[in-house]
């Protein structure tokens, strides 16, 4: 498998030279696409999608035929990890994700088992395959998991929670428990990205959405040291190209340089910290993305030419920078604007290379 054509994004997680900063966005291929919507309805449901490898290659390349993204994301969903434990997801229509499930007694727990990738998330792979192809080499895929800490949070919770109270009240009250839960997720995110990386990912993306919610050693004991254990187990190249690893833990502000010495390549960063600060505290050990505003996109070109062109005068020159959203697209967004974004972030900073921006 030889490197995509358009390596840009791949060179920048490896803080290599660019000729223009690379962007693609989290959550490109989503319900602010009337083609997404037309899919989506074609498919019967969301999960629909997910699972079949020829809707989610149609998806996963939609964005890509209306804006010159620097890469495409699989499109699945972090949850199909612990559907595949056997936690029974479905969508409650209008409700977001939930568990038939979901984990609520010890026993439960005891017998959480780490599932093969290859049998319960096979569709996975086919997609990635079946991406692959329809990409036919113009830029790389990533492929991507969420975080044991974040997905044990939907585990237990048996969906989407405001406070997290039960995975909290684990935590402090049977912190073995939760540990168990965090170290089978830990292996099976290990299994599942490996398994991704052999069937043609070109890079790898942990979200470690909720970790941002945890107090301050919490975060170290509970969400970094399983991420820190899943970098250590991935397979980090193919074919003699290395397969970069990002980690994001949306509101990590605080903990960036332990973040950067998780053994990643590159640390996601949301819109509450400052890019260019960041850079100084990590950036001559990893690269960087991130960090937009998602709200920004719903403002006036003018808008979005100035503060994207602001994140790209934070980071500065110099290698390192993939430019992103600090989280996903939100479904409210005028899809023009994605494109007046990527513009403006292939145009200025090209022009801040050759001294003009
Ligand atoms: O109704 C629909 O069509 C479903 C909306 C939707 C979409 C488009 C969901 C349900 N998931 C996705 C796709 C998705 N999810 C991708 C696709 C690739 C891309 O283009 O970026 C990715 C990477 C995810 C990852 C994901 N799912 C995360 C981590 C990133 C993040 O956004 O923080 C999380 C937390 C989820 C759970 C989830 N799945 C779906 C929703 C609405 C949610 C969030 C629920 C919540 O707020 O708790």
């Amino acid at each position: 498998m030889p490197r995509p054509r358009n390596d840009t994004f791949l060179r920048a997680l490896l803080r290599e030279a660019t000729e223009y900063t690379p962007v693609w966005l989290m959550r490109q291929a989503g319900r602010y696409l009337p083609e997404y919507n037309e899919t989506r309805a074609r498919a019967g449901s969301f999960l629909e999608l997910c699972r079949s490898p020829a809707f989610a290659t149609e998806v996963t390349m939609q964005p890509l035929a209306r804006y010159e993204l620097d890469a495409a994301i699989l499109f699945s969903d972090i949850l199909v990890v612990p559907d595949a434990m056997g936690l029974g997801l479905y969508f409650a229509e209008g409700e977001g994700p939930r568990f038939e499930r979901p984990l609520r007694e010890e026993w439960e727990i005891r017998d959480l088992e780490v599932p093969d990738p290859y049998v319960s998330l096979r569709y996975v792979m086919d997609a990635v395959a079946e991406i692959r192809r329809a990409l036919d080499g113009s830029v790389p895929l990533i492929g991507f998991s969420g975080s044991p800490f974040t997905l044990a949070c939907y585990m237990i919770e048996g969906g989407s929670s405001e406070d997290f109270r039960r995975v909290k009240t684990m935590l402090y009250d049977r912190p073995d428990l939760l540990h168990h839960v965090l170290d089978v997720n830990a292996r099976a995110v290990t299994a599942y990205l490996n398994a991704q990386i052999e069937s043609g990912v070109n890079a790898v993306m942990i979200f470690d959405t909720w970790g941002g919610a945890l107090a301050c050693g919490a975060y170290r004991e509970f969400s970094l040291r399983y991420l820190s254990q899943i970098l250590s187990g991935l397979l980090r190249s193919r074919e003699g190209h290395r397969i970069p690893a990002i980690v994001f833990t949306k509101g990590g502000g605080n903990w960036l340089e332990e973040i950067a010495g998780s053994g990643c390549d590159a640390v996601g960063l949301d819109w509450c910290v400052d890019l260019g600060a960041a850079r100084g505290r990590i950036g001559d050990r990893v690269a960087l993305q991130g960090n937009l505003d998602p709200m920004v996109l719903l403002a006036s070109p003018e808008a979005i030419q100035r503060e994207s062109r602001r994140v790209l005068d934070s980071f500065g020159a110099g290698p390192g920078h993939v430019f992103n959203l600090g989280h996903g697209v939100i479904q409210h967004t005028p899809p023009e604007n994605v494109g007046v974004l990527v513009r403006t972030v292939h145009e200025y900073s090209r022009a801040q290379r050759s001294g003009g921006g």
